[in-house]
């Protein structure tokens, strides 16, 4: 085993044998570990990305407090809270991460066992269980007080912010990529209303601000792998005050795509309006009667408006110089963003069958 990971344990577990560490999921941003322990016990081992997480500190606070409030709400609802929701493990000093010699911040959860985590969607059950459990995760949350959320990532899904940041790389240019994504870049540009619109909802009081996940990709809901119910929703990272719309369009982005998130042959990608419908069909039961009508006639548009938002956020790291997203091979960020623009193209041409 790494020593370093060794040592790191040690301040979690000092009196555990660790037998098995490996990687696990399929993250972009931090690094994550399966651990087991020789009386067969198991955990998630996490490496923070503070280059991107700055706040560690106040992330683990919103963990911490998101997760214990879930833990009573789902125990009322007579539910399972160890599996429903995530619980992290402290140090041996009572803290919720620890910090090694270099400044590199690690924590750890205890595993949840015998679940799935799709990369895509597998079936119409997988998408409806997850839409399901994205509703409810609002309405669970519908009293919970934001104000006392830290915002680990500020404007985080500002579209026009990011897209400012995005016209900023272009001009920029760092490494001579800009010519050989014209395309891109016009099919970008050639979007500016769906980058304002619910900005300009929000502004204008037309929409609600609620406690939103901010990152609901079908991978962060862990299935029952017979039923395809959904078991718990991890990866609380970034949950900040945000618009239902985005909640619901980036779960529509990862899961009723037909292709993976990096395809490279974008002919595989598509809106599946099965997939869809039965997401539609999982979040408006989870949410229960809590949606305006304004929200529950954005949410089409938080799919587009989210979707081209990736689309615009793979480009930016790539004509930046892939320094954000984990890569494993050249190319990668690009591909990302075409399979995003190519889900908006088809969004385009499916519009009128994803009227809610
Ligand atoms: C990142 O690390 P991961 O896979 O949970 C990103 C999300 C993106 C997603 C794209 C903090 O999430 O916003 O939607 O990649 N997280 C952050 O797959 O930027
Ligand atoms: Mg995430």
């Amino acid at each position: 085993m790494d020593i370093a990971i060794k040592e790191v344990l040690m301040n979690f577990f000092p009196e555990e044998e660790i037998v098995a560490v490996g990687p696990h999921g399929s993250g972009h941003i931090n690094h994550t570990f399966a651990v087991e322990t020789a009386n067969q016990k198991k955990y998630v081992l996490q490496k923070i990305n503070t280059d991107i997480f700055k706040d560690v500190e106040g992330l683990m606070e919103n963990v911490v407090n998101v997760t214990a409030y879930l833990r009573r709400q789902i125990a009322q609802e007579g539910g399972d809270p160890e599996r429903g929701t995530m619980r992290v493990v402290p140090t041996v000093d009572g803290k919720y991460y620890y910090v090694d010699a270099q400044g590199g911040c690690w924590r750890v959860y205890v595993l949840i066992d015998n679940v799935i985590s799709l990369d895509q969607a597998e079936n119409e059950e997988a998408l409806y269980a997850s839409g399901l459990a994205f509703g409810r995760f609002q309405a669970q949350l519908t009293d919970y007080p934001a104000h006392t959320l830290h915002e680990t990532i500020p404007d985080f899904h500002n579209t026009p912010k990011r897209y400012e940041t995005f016209e900023k790389a272009v001009q920029e240019d760092i490494c001579h990529r800009a010519q050989s994504v014209s395309e891109e870049i016009a099919f970008i540009r050639a979007r500016r209303t769906d980058i304002e619109i619910l900005s300009n909802l929000l502004q204008a009081g037309e929409l609600p601000l609620r406690l939103t996940h901010n990152d609901t990709k079908l991978n962060n809901v862990l299935l029952d792998p017979e039923t395809y119910e959904a078991v718990c929703i991890v990866d609380f990272d970034t949950i900040m005050p945000g618009l239902t719309a985005y909640d619901f369009g980036d779960a529509i982005r990862f899961g009723a795509n037909t292709a993976v998130e990096d395809e490279p042959d974008t002919s595989k990608v598509s809106l599946s309006v099965p997939l869809y419908q039965a997401y539609v069909k999982g979040f408006m039961e989870g949410c229960g009667d809590r949606l305006t009508p304004k929200e529950v006639e954005t949410l089409p548009q938080g799919a587009k408006t989210i979707t081209l938002e990736q689309g615009i956020r793979f480009l930016t790291d790539y004509l930046q110089g892939d320094t954000y997203y984990q890569t494993t091979r050249e190319g990668q960020n690009l591909d990302r963003c075409r399979t995003q623009l190519a889900l908006v193209a088809d969004m385009e041409r499916k519009w009128d069958q994803m009227r809610v």
